[in-house]
């Protein structure tokens, strides 16, 4: 049997770095790590291809090649993931569906011949056996979560690892916490369930002997939702990078408490944690209580500090549109995002998702809208009826896009974090001297000569090399990510101005 993997194109949002990727010569940040996953799930006879739609096109040989396509996808993928479910439709191939869109839609599902709906590592070698005897189901759903310790190290070379710019491994799924907005815990649980040291260990093995150099990217829902098991993990991974000579740079994300552990957060400095994305969501406690969100207590700015004065850079996720939010919400999200030296702050405005609390809590109360989730909360729709104006709500969440990513705020922010984020090693890239060349390059013309903004890129260059010049790398990438998020956001003045 033959099997090919297909994982539908990402809309532009902020995750897809697409205006900074061309500097690096890459068309994607991240390989598909479900479906390296759920290639080693396939029956080792399979035959099986994978193609990316983020790095490559889908031509009808590949479908022709084919006896069955097996489709990913998240909500906001749903669109590439409907035609290719069509195409293969058309070329008479089985089609089967996985991944969270299909899991946490409340949409009519595809139409596909087999369904997977949540984890895989039960359900799909009941299919193959269910199919062996001619009864395979239309969908599967297990009927618990599976344990981490059976999710197999995803086929890595089922992919071509030069055309990403950073590797994904996952050590946990799942969080404890209990945010009224999130989907995660409704997908992967409240029991965060985590690999061995050992499973963990084995997939870096496997990245460091293909020759993967720089930055990883553990792609937990919160990297410290099991605590236990994360302390315990850490002296093995500090001691793995150690033994390697840092071939990794890592990143992750995390809740604000990780603030609270200092011991946690001194290995993580030293196992070589260069980034963590944290769900701060908003300075406005009314606005955090009624999120359900107790876990960002106390002083939100100085934890914000304390864990980049371990030298990770840290990524904030922020939301307007909360029923409590005071009519300043605006000023004061500028303010902290400000203070706070985060230059990658992912701005997003309050969005029911599908099956989770917060979209019962508002079809209780009569106020959903009947328009889907896009899945991109960095757009400027609403899904439900708001108790702020929604056309205040929409000017305030452009005005903090407008404000934050102005160059000049942002480099502020960049030259700012550089500065809290102090290291004594080198960060490792997978780049070599004509790349690192190249990608310069690239970047100064674009930035620094054919851009209306190279006064500002100037100012912040000349200021990084005197002040931060052993880290010139990481600068020029943060003022590629800076670029990204300017050219999203002009491209979103188009789209509303449009619509
Ligand atoms: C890493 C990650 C990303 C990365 C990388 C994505 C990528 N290229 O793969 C980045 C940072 C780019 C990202 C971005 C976004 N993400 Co994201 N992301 C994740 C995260 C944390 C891990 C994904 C992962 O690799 N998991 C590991 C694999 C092994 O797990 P899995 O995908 O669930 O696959 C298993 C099963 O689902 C099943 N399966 C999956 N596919 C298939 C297919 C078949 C045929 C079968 C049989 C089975 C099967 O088998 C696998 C093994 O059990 C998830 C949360 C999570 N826990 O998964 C969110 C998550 C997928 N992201 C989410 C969202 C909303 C986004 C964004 C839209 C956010 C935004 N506002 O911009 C963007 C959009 C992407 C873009 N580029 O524009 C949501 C999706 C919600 C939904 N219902 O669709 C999730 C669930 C988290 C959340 N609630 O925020 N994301
Ligand atoms: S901390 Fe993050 S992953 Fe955990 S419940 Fe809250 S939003 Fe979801």
């Amino acid at each position: 049997m033959k099997v090919l993997l297909v994982n539908p194109e990402f809309p532009e949002t902020y995750w897809s770095f697409r205006h900074a990727l061309p500097f690096e010569g890459k068309r994607s940040v991240f390989p598909p790590l479900s479906l390296m996953t759920v290639s080693s799930l396939l029956p080792k006879k399979v035959e099986r291809r994978l193609v990316d739609l983020n790095v490559q096109s889908l031509k009808k040989s590949h479908l022709e090649w084919a006896d069955m396509v097996f489709i990913t996808g998240m909500l906001a993928q749903k669109k590439s993931l409907h035609e290719v479910v069509k195409q293969a439709i058309a070329l008479g191939k089985k089609v089967v569906l996985g991944g969270p869109y299909v899991t946490s839609t409340i949409e009519e599902l595809p139409h596909a011949d087999h369904i997977f709906q949540g984890e895989a590592e039960t359900t799909l070698p009941e299919f193959f056996t269910d199919l062996e005897r001619g009864e395979a189901k239309r969908i599967y759903k297990a009927l618990e979560r599976p344990p981490m310790s059976i999710s197999p190290t995803p086929d890595f070379d089922i992919v071509d690892l030069k055309r990403y710019s950073c590797m994904s491994v996952q050590y946990s799924r799942g969080c404890p916490f209990s945010c009224e907005f999130c989907d995660i815990i409704e997908i992967y649980g409240r029991v965060p369930r985590t690999k061995s040291n050992h499973q963990l260990l084995t997939e870096f093995d496997e990245l460091n002997r293909r020759g993967w150099r720089g930055p990883v990217f553990i792609v937990d829902d919160n990297f410290i939702g099991n605590k236990k098991n994360v302390r315990h993990l850490m002296p093995e991974l500090v001691d793995w990078q150690k033994r390697h000579g840092h071939p990794f740079s890592l990143l992750t994300e995390a809740s604000l408490n990780l603030a609270d552990d200092d011991e946690l957060l001194n290995n993580m400095r030293e196992a070589g944690f260069r980034r963590v994305f944290l769900g701060i969501e908003t300075p406005v406690e009314e606005s955090l209580v009624e999120a359900q969100k107790p876990q960002n207590r106390g002083n939100l700015l100085e934890s914000v500090k304390k864990i980049q004065s371990y030298g990770m850079e840290v990524m904030g996720g922020f939301i307007v549109g909360f029923d409590n939010d005071p009519a300043d919400i605006f000023e004061r999200q500028i303010e902290f995002i400000r203070e706070s030296a985060i230059p990658l702050a992912m701005v997003g405005m309050l969005n029911a998702l599908p099956d989770t609390q917060l979209w019962r809590r508002l079809e209780r109360e009569g106020r959903l809208l009947g328009e889907d989730a896009t899945g991109n909360n960095t757009i400027s729709t609403l899904n439900f009826v708001t108790k702020m104006d929604p056309a205040r709500l929409i000017a305030g969440y452009e005005s903090i896009m407008k404000t934050i990513y102005k160059p000049r705020e942002y480099y502020q922010r960049a030259l700012d974090s550089l500065k809290r984020t102090a290291h004594e090693t080198k960060e490792p890239t997978p780049y070599n001297l004509l790349d690192e060349i190249k990608g310069f390059s690239r970047l100064v013309l674009k930035l620094g000569v054919i851009d209306g903004e190279r006064k500002e890129f100037w100012r912040f260059f000349i200021q990084a090399l005197r002040k931060h010049h052993d880290r010139m790398t990481e600068s020029l990438r943060l003022a590629a990510m800076g670029y990204h998020f300017r050219k999203l956001n002009e491209s979103y003045d188009t789209v509303n101005s449009e619509t």
